[in-house]
């Protein structure tokens, strides 16, 4: 009885952890990184450059601000590869 209470307590010990483990999995995105991106100054900007980013990485998630000409982006993609998309846009960026 007592070996018993024991197995099932560990079998639910192993599988909250493969839950936990999973569903970490799923909710882990990139790296989350900033560009400055001075050439920047309207929606058309902001729209070309989403697109490329897009085209890089369908999953990316983009948030621009044009005040500050920065590109937030969280993709798994490498900042050097985000850097060529928005270079392929027509856009230098840089990281912040
Ligand atoms: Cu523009």
């Amino acid at each position: 009885m007592k070996k018993n209470c024991f197995a099932s307590l560990t079998d639910f010990h192993l599988t909250f952890h493969l839950l936990e483990s999973l569903s970490r999995a799923q909710v882990r995105k990139g790296p989350h990184v900033k560009f400055h991106v001075p050439n920047m100054s309207c929606g058309h900007c902001t729209a070309a450059i989403t697109k490329e980013i897009t085209v890089l990485d369908p999953t990316a998630q983009v948030s621009t601000d044009l005040d500050a000409r920065t590109v937030e982006v969280t993709t798994s993609q490498t900042d050097g590869a985000v850097i060529e998309a928005i270079k392929s846009a027509g856009y230098e960026a840089a990281p912040v």
